[in-house]
């Protein structure tokens, strides 16, 4: 029976309405998740008169009531009232039974004693969900001893699978192997991407958007899908081009939704239509360049041009790829398979005979190419660059920064080289005044000694002068001696 955490949220959903809260898109569906994960629970007798609320807030911020929706939306489970046929404790109730049929076949092992049944799954962490099976169980006549919730149950079924994975080979067990195929879908927003993944799954879990707005503007959750033989885990993703999202946020929302991959990625499916441009090249960039920096990514990725109307003619799509080959911003991905497809409207084409040759043509691509390798990314190193990453303004704001500081650095050496000339002029100047300082040191010192050696020449020249009258004083006493008078006479004129 499929039955399990996608009807409640439907359900969910569906009775939300009653309170006036609307929630239908793709996007929308998730926040219906994550308000059933915090505020849901499993009442023991749904029909017993609560007066339960709980508050809720929603990302925009607005905080929303909700009664008993809370314990309403689990009852999809035990389908009280609801459209399927069966509850869970049909199902257990049957499983039981058959394994007690089963084992009267083999008397010689005995009666099987009373089973525990034990809740594994993402959907049966709903608190109050084993009592009620319990309840809903003894009500049936089920002969079981305890309903146990599995520690870590989102992970148990693999987790076990685990513990035996090592001993198959000596259990020597043929085991078939279903093929697992991780999907990641990306591109420009209203190509196509969740209308490809409604075709891929065989499903309508996907909205598709009309051509004016942007539909898928969150984060998705990946869905499994059995398809042919394959087990196709697929994840939508929000579009690039115009919108709305602030570029940043936009690749963190990718580098999420490549979080929520268990395992590698067998195939990045880069959908667009009609024109491969500057927009679609700077997508597929983003995903080689900036989550991964690897280009080995290129080995991964399937291009799929929708709405391409002759896509059943192989002339017309070969044609379309020879014109996408002389296209310059296609020219890194020339390598990357590219499938043609048109995934008609039910209006267009009610039988959907387009979509489901769609589907023939990307398995096709899936199993020749991509079945058997996948890309494993290193998640520490995608959230680092992520976290890293900046947008074109924010590149050309850093670079005008680092403009600006190396004006400034070469502004501060000029400025640092003037003062150290001005610095060395304002030495030299002092060099020179000291020098002068000394030359008029030693002008002074000299002048001095000149000023007295002058004194004492002209004491000198006075005590001759007084030598020389008191001489000729004392010759003029000798008498008139002829000879002595022409002495002096000549000493006389001498004199003057
Ligand atoms: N004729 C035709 N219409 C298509 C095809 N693929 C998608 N459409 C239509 O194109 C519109 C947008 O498709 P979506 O699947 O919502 O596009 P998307 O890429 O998920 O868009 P966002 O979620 O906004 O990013 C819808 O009206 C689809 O019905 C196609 O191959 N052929
Ligand atoms: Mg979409």
């Amino acid at each position: 029976m499929d039955l399990g955490g996608r009807h409640v949220d439907n359900h969910f959903a569906d009775i939300l309405r009653e309170d006036g809260l609307i929630f239908s898109s793709t996007s929308e569906m998730e926040i219906v998740r994550e308000i059933k994960e915090h505020v849901s629970h499993v009442q023991l007798d749904p029909l017993s008169p609560t007066n339960y609320h709980r508050s809720y807030e929603l990302p925009d911020g607005n905080v929303i009531n909700i009664g008993n929706q809370t314990y309403r939306c689990a009852e999809t489970l035990f389908n009280s009232n609801l459209p399927h046929e069966y509850g869970i404790q049909q199902l257990v109730d049957q499983s039981i039974k058959e394994c007690i049929e089963i084992s009267k076949l083999f008397p010689e092992d005995g009666d099987i004693p009373p089973l525990d049944i034990l809740l594994v799954g993402g959907s049966t962490k709903m608190p109050g969900l084993e009592k009620r099976l319990a309840k809903e169980l003894t009500k049936l006549k089920t002969p079981f001893r305890n309903v146990i919730g599995a520690n870590d149950r989102s992970n148990y079924t693999w987790l076990q699978g685990a513990t035996i994975a090592p001993h198959l080979e000596s259990m020597n067990l043929t085991w078939m192997t279903r093929s697992e195929v991780n999907i990641f879908l990306f591109g420009k927003t209203k190509g196509g991407k969740s209308t490809l993944c409604n075709v891929l799954s065989g499903t309508e879990d996907y909205e598709e958007g009309n051509l004016s707005k942007s539909t898928t503007t969150n984060h998705q959750l990946g869905k499994n899908y059995n398809v042919d033989e394959l087990e196709l885990f697929l994840m939508d993703t929000i579009g690039f081009g115009d919108t709305g999202i602030d570029p940043k946020e936009l690749i963190k929302k990718t580098a999420a939704a490549i979080l929520d991959f268990n395992g590698g990625i067998n195939v990045f499916i880069f959908v667009y239509e009609s024109c491969f441009g500057k927009v679609e090249r700077d997508a597929l960039d983003m995903l080689k360049d900036t989550l991964f920096a690897d280009q080995a990514i290129i080995n991964h990725i399937l291009i799929v041009r929708t709405k391409f109307e002759d896509f059943d003619d192989p002339s017309a799509c070969d044609a379309d790829i020879a014109a996408l080959n002389g296209i310059e911003h296609f020219a890194p991905y020339h390598q990357c398979p590219v499938a043609h497809v048109d995934n008609r409207t039910y209006k267009i084409d009610p039988g959907g005979a387009a979509r489901a040759q769609s589907r023939v043509i990307i398995l096709n691509h899936i199993r020749q190419r991509f079945i058997h390798s996948s890309y494993n990314p290193n998640l520490d190193q995608l959230m680092h660059r992520v976290d890293s990453w900046k947008t074109v303004e924010e590149r050309l704001e850093d670079q005008r920064q680092e403009t600006l500081r190396l004006e400034m650095e070469v502004r501060l050496r000029e400025e640092e080289a003037n003062m150290r000339l001005e610095q060395q002029r304002l030495e030299a100047l002092v060099r020179e005044k000291e020098e002068r300082q000394r030359q008029l040191e030693d002008i002074k010192r000299n002048l001095g000694q000149y000023i007295k050696s002058s004194v004492a020449l002209e004491s000198t020249k006075a005590h001759v002068d007084q030598l020389q009258d008191k001489i000729v004083k004392e010759i003029a006493d000798l008498g008139g001696n002829p000879f002595l008078r022409a002495v002096f006479k000549n000493l006389d004129q001498k004199k003057v």
